[in-house]
């Protein structure tokens, strides 16, 4: 069964979910994202690190931007130019570990 993408009912019933809680649809874009706050710089650059061995293990990768203690995260599926479960997935670990 190839990816699928979400379809707008599907993207507002996810981000209703608690364990999207903090996630919300990019303006004019099929993405979702969330910005997270961290102690310092040391502790943003921890979480990236556990993010991103998780996202290459899971071929799936995010798009964001860090500056000291704050990390801007944009999740998207490439392969089906808007949103996927992977998002929806990846979305969900990143609020586990960072919502601990
Ligand atoms: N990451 N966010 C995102 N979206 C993708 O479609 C994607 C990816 N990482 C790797 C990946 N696709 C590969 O499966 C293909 O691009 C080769």
């Amino acid at each position: 069964m190839a990816l699928q993408k979400l379809t707008p009912q599907e993207q507002t019933d996810a981000l209703a979910k608690p364990e999207l809680k903090g996630w919300s649809l990019v303006e004019g874009r099929e993405a979702i994202k969330r910005t997270l706050t961290f102690k310092d710089f040391n502790e943003a650059f921890g979480f990236m690190t556990r993010v991103a061995l998780h996202a290459d293990k899971h071929d799936h990768h995010p798009e964001w931007f860090n500056v000291y203690n704050r990390v801007e995260i944009t999740l998207a599926t490439h392969d089906v130019q808007g949103l996927s479960v992977r998002d929806i997935t990846l979305a969900t670990f990143i609020n586990q570990i960072y919502d601990k």
